[in-house]
């Protein structure tokens, strides 16, 4: 439970809030490493990096990458009250899809979908009707592990979803510090400064992961209209 969980356990006294709340309540899908599912477990066990380490943590995740119709890609600061990667800079939204009926839907990545757009909202106040489920270009899967600070960490499987569209922003700052439009040669600027440790700006390991393997050449397909031929949602890349 969560009391025996926390129950003298330093670091977790000074969680924020409303981040120890989904830490408990969100129910994440545990897969093996081809996607099927093989049980659930609380978002606190899942990022806990010593049950990591066991390796029965790996759980399923989603990376939306929102574009507008000028082509410019929406990053968020990840607000510094996150548990794990606080302040990072990273793409439009990520979170998991969660262990309930919606959630799991297989048929046409749908589950995917439809946690994908409830985040939308949660995180950046984007309506609905903005972002419509079957909107999302599913492009591929990563299967990635990354430290976070202390005793935190991701072990994923992470679905990348594309989306171009013109939508509304209302950043909730329980979740995101700062968003930003980039165009690709602000995002390079961005990178540089990020390598070269300038203006202490972070990146997140699996927004780097598709910037170094995918980004710009999707982001080619993206201006041509052209997204859905490049979809390879049979490979999972192991990263
Ligand atoms: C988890 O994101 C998913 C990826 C791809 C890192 P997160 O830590 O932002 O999850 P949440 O928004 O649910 O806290
Ligand atoms: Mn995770």
């Amino acid at each position: 439970s969560a009391a025996t969980a926390t129950m003298g356990d330093a670091p977790d006294v000074g969680m924020d809030a409303v981040q120890r709340r989904l830490m408990f309540e969100d129910e994440c899908i545990l897969v093996d490493e081809s996607d099927n599912v093989v049980g659930h477990e609380s978002k606190y066990n899942c990022h806990l990096w010593e049950k990591i380490l066991t390796g029965k943590m790996l759980h399923r995740a989603f990376s939306v990458f929102l574009f507008n119709t000028k082509y410019e890609l929406l990053l968020q600061q990840r607000s510094a009250t996150k548990v794990t990667f606080p302040l990072v800079w990273t793409n439009t939204c990520c979170s998991h899809p969660l262990y309930r009926e919606s959630e799991l839907i297989s048929e046409n990545h749908l589950g995917v979908r439809n946690a994908a757009q409830r985040k939308l909202w949660d995180e950046l106040g984007i309506p609905a009707e903005d972002v419509p489920v079957d909107q999302f270009v599913p492009l591929s899967r990563m299967l990635y592990k990354a430290p976070s600070d202390g005793k935190w960490g991701e072990h994923e499987l992470d679905y990348l979803l594309f989306i171009v569209r013109d939508v509304n922003v209302h950043p909730n700052p329980d979740e995101v510090a700062e968003a930003k439009y980039v165009n690709r040669d602000q995002l390079k600027e961005l990178l540089r400064k990020a390598d070269a440790g300038e203006d202490s700006l972070k990146l997140s390991p699996w927004f780097r992961l598709v910037v170094d393997n995918f980004l710009f050449k999707w982001w080619d397909h993206v201006e041509k209209g052209t997204l859905k031929e490049v979809s390879d949602m049979e490979t999972i890349h192991k990263l």
